[in-house]
């Protein structure tokens, strides 16, 4: 046992303290220094052993800390850098609308928003822009260095749009000074004025590898409808882009090739075709096709009739939609999902949705109506009555911001359920008010579109669902939309900035325009590849953690930046609404009879 300490002087611990500054520094310091050498004398030699050596085993252990720690400083320091850096490469790659009449910026604003001005940018008509005219007045200094800026800011823009334009919206605005070919039908008024698409040379390159390699001698199973909207539609739109024949040989080989498709007994064609073989099946499971997919071809065959001037392609599809007028089973207009290849009855009767198996239906019914020049008033009818059957049957509003929302029925019961696909909606109702029809399409067009918008903007990363569920009911903490765990996904789906091309042609208000902005923003934070392209995600609620699934749709590229180049485009005119319908795959096809 060591000896008891010496018993503590309590007042003088006291004075030790509050006095110190009367007691001599060296003083206290050199009686506190014997002390610890008295103690360290009175341990055994083993006790100092080990503690001589804990204590060098800590000295040791510090210094290879201070190494690590600098070491993880630098990665840090390294890893800013790059976060930095990425932030820059994750730029919008698509041009922004023109700034609504902008005061001519200074110079120096210029030169300092020049480094930042894709970090920076905001809503799209707030955006910083070069500036039309500049004032000379006391430039003339600077006049190398504004030009060198501008210079550059445009060499950004083009650069940016080259993106774009090779595998996104293939379009160049700012080139639209041509007119197509002079081999375009005299009786259309020529499609694409806005674009000399033809001459660029990622399209020369398309073209000669479509010339080389594009062979639908294969032994393969394709799915009728999707390979209409996306390869005969894409063939027909290249045509009237390009007015090369070699677009529209090919689409009357392929559209040969879907034919045997419509070889069944009740004319309803059958969801597959062997393209090589021309044997024509439903899938294994069901002789049932889906009625969007045999309502949603039509646009495209018809258009290869009235090329070509061979009538099958036309009879077929046209075959197609008067069975379906005529056949009983709807609800005020609204279609169910399924129809049997055997009867040509509807099957499972009595669900209606505006989602998945029946969106394009009712999208078609206008557009060929708007194809053929507004005079198939029968296509119009079943339109306008389905959309009184939207009104009568799905329509609701949520809580607590009273969105208004298209539900599902299924055999009389309600489910507030909304796929993302229905937001194509809101953009057909103002395809319709533009062509003439009813204003109150636009009130609900409008309100679809806010709904729309905030299925996006209420996720965490500001990217819709690919199905919501709406809150009917006023409950404290629940917000409008709510999301399923199975249904968090996003595809990269284009209807919500489709239907924002459509409502800001038809009314002009750039708050449809921001609002597509800031869903572009959003893609490009949490889907794009650093290495190139976009991906699918799993989880539009995990800002940290949404999770790419390393698939990229093509119709991202082929409907969603097209629509976002549209909508930031200030040229009207560009694919304008009078002169050509987009197919469900947004490939432009003229329209008939232009009014
Ligand atoms: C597209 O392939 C078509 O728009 C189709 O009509 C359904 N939706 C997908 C993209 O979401």
């Amino acid at each position: 046992m060591y000896p008891p300490p010496p018993a503590p002087a309590p007042h003088r611990d006291f004075i030790s303290v509050t006095l110190s500054l009367g007691e001599s520094y060296d003083n206290s310091k050199s009686r506190r220094r014997r002390s610890c050498w008295r103690k360290w004398k009175q341990l055994s030699r083993l006790q100092r052993n080990v503690i001589l050596f804990v204590l060098g085993f800590l000295i040791l252990c510090g210094f290879l800390y201070s190494l690590q720690v600098s070491d993880q400083w630098k990665a840090l320091s390294g890893s800013r850098a790059e976060v930095e850096k990425m932030k820059l490469e994750v730029l919008p790659v698509l041009p922004a609308p023109q700034k609504e009449s902008a005061e001519p910026e200074g110079f120096a604003d210029i030169l300092s928003q020049k480094r930042q001005r894709h970090l920076r940018r905001g809503p799209p008509h707030l955006q910083i822009r070069p500036p039309n005219t500049v004032s000379k007045d006391g430039m003339q200094d600077d006049a190398k260095e504004r030009e060198a800026a501008l210079g550059k800011a445009q060499q950004e823009e083009n650069t940016q749009r080259t993106v774009i334009s090779w595998r996104g919206a293939v379009i160049e605005p700012e080139q639209a000074t041509e007119p197509p070919s002079k081999r375009a039908e005299a009786s259309i008024k020529p499609l694409f004025l806005a674009s000399r698409i033809w001459k660029e040379p990622e399209f020369k390159e398309a073209r000669k590898w479509v010339s080389e390699n594009l062979d639908f001698q294969k032994n393969v199973d394709v799915n009728l409808f999707e390979s209409t909207i996306r390869i005969l539609g894409g063939l027909l739109s290249a045509y009237h882009l390009s007015g090369d024949s070699l677009f529209l040989s090919k689409a009357e080989d392929f559209g040969n090739r879907l034919m045997p498709a419509f070889t069944t007994p009740s004319k309803i064609p059958y969801s597959d075709v062997n393209i090589g073989t021309g044997f024509a099946h439903s899938p294994q499971w069901t002789s049932d096709s889906t009625v969007a997919e045999v309502t949603s071809i039509q646009l495209e065959f018809r258009e290869l009739s009235r090329l070509t001037g061979i009538k099958k392609f036309q009879e077929a599809v046209e075959e197609v939609t008067k069975h379906i007028h005529s056949l009983s089973g709807k609800k005020d207009g609204l279609v169910p999902m399924f129809i049997n290849t055997n009867s040509g009855l509807f099957t499972h009767p009595g669900v209606f949705t505006l989602g998945a198996r029946a969106d394009s239906y009712y999208e078609y019914l206008l557009k060929q109506w708007i194809q053929g020049g507004k005079k198939e008033t029968q296509l119009l009818e079943d339109y306008v009555r389905a959309i009184e059957g939207i009104k009568a049957h799905l329509l609701r509003q949520s809580q607590p911001r009273k969105l208004t929302f298209v539900g599902e029925l299924a055999h009389g019961r309600f489910s507030a359920k909304m796929d993302h696909l229905v937001c194509f909606l809101p953009g057909t109702l103002a395809l319709g008010v533009h062509h003439g029809l009813p204003a109150d399409h636009m009130d609900l067009a409008r309100a679809l579109m806010e709904t729309c918008y905030q299925m996006n903007q209420q996720m965490e990363t500001g990217l819709s669902p690919e199905i919501a569920h709406f809150n009917m009911y006023p409950r404290a903490d629940h917000k409008d939309v709510e999301v399923k765990p199975a249904d968090r996904h996003n595809l990269l789906r284009p209807e919500t900035v489709e239907s924002l091309f459509y409502l800001y042609r038809v009314t002009k208000d750039r708050k449809y325009q921001d609002w597509g902005w800031e869903i572009l923003q959003s893609f490009n934070k949490y889907t794009r590849v650093p290495s190139g392209g976009y991906s699918s995600i799993n989880n539009v609620q995990n800002s940290h953690k949404p999770e790419p699934r390393d698939k990229m749709e093509s119709f991202f590229v082929g409907e969603t930046l097209k629509y976002l180049y549209l909508l930031f485009s200030d040229d009207l005119e560009l694919l304008g609404l009078d002169t050509c319908v987009f197919n469900t795959e947004a490939h432009p096809l003229p329209i008939w009879s232009p009014a």
